[in-house]
């Protein structure tokens, strides 16, 4: 089964997704195998991998690493068209639509589909958008565009659904790495209630609690990045608050 088809089947069915989003950037090798280790263990679903802004060259070298330490599918979550690799099984292929910046809602594409096309990754179209997080983060500068207010859930739902009705298969709500502010319960509920598309949601989740109260919120993908680059060992307590809020597991 292909990496969306299971993640659209879960999400018609009520189930969760987690993900742990690995900056190669960031990442000493050293507490990547400890991330790996026990997102194996614990049952992580998927691996993004990406950042807005990659400086060393390290991409094809910790995919490479991390495929021979686990199985969990990998899948690219690019900041920019040079973070392409074949040793992924995916890549979220993302139009910036909180964002009125041409290229990123469909410029970046037109260079890179020829690529694409030839990959054998499997590209999932989807509609990124970007919601302040209370602190100017690095996905904001490197875009050059402005998030959407925290509080205007209206403009959020209204984009959401016009993303879904340009046929992308995904939303991703998204507070940006280390937001201080994570995108708000309301929010995301009012977003899920308006498209029929799986959900993302991240940026600046820091506990289990907030993990529970996304996916009461109705989000159906949670990412987790920064925290569990210092602290691996929370992701034991977010994948029990995270299993313990499925509807579907509580009977
Ligand atoms: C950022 O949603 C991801 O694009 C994860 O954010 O690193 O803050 O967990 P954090």
């Amino acid at each position: 089964m292909s990496i969306y088809a299971d993640i659209l089947e879960a999400s018609r069915a009520g189930q969760k997704k987690f993900v742990v989003l690995i900056d190669p950037d960031k990442l000493r090798l050293g507490k990547i195998k400890k991330l790996l280790e026990f997102s194996e263990e614990l049952g992580v679903d998927y691996f993004f991998i990406g950042g807005s802004l990659i400086v060393n060259d390290m991409l094809d070298f910790v995919l490479k690493s991390m495929k021979e330490q686990c199985n969990i599918p990998m899948i690219l979550f690019p900041g920019n068209s040079f973070q392409l690799s074949y040793k992924a099984d995916a890549l979220l292929f993302l139009s910036l639509i909180s964002g009125r910046n041409a290229d990123l809602l469909i410029g970046k594409h037109v260079i890179t589909a020829p690529f694409l096309k030839l990959s054998p990754l499997e590209i999932i179209s989807t509609g990124y958008m970007l919601i302040d997080g209370g602190v100017a983060t690095s996905v904001q500068y490197m875009s050059n565009t402005n998030p959407i207010p925290s509080h205007k859930e209206d403009i959020a739902m209204c984009t959401a659904m016009a993303g879904e009705m340009l046929g992308l298969k995904m939303i991703y709500l998204d507070a940006g790495s280390g937001a201080v502010n994570p995108v708000s319960e309301s929010m995301i509920a009012a977003v899920k209630g308006s498209i029929s598309i799986p959900l993302i949601v991240g940026g600046g989740i820091r506990t289990p609690e907030k993990v529970s109260a996304n996916i009461k919120a109705g989000a159906d993908v949670i990412v987790v990045g920064n925290i569990l680059e210092s602290q691996p060992e929370l992701l034991k307590e977010m994948m029990i608050a995270f299993r313990t809020s499925q509807p579907a597991l509580n009977v």
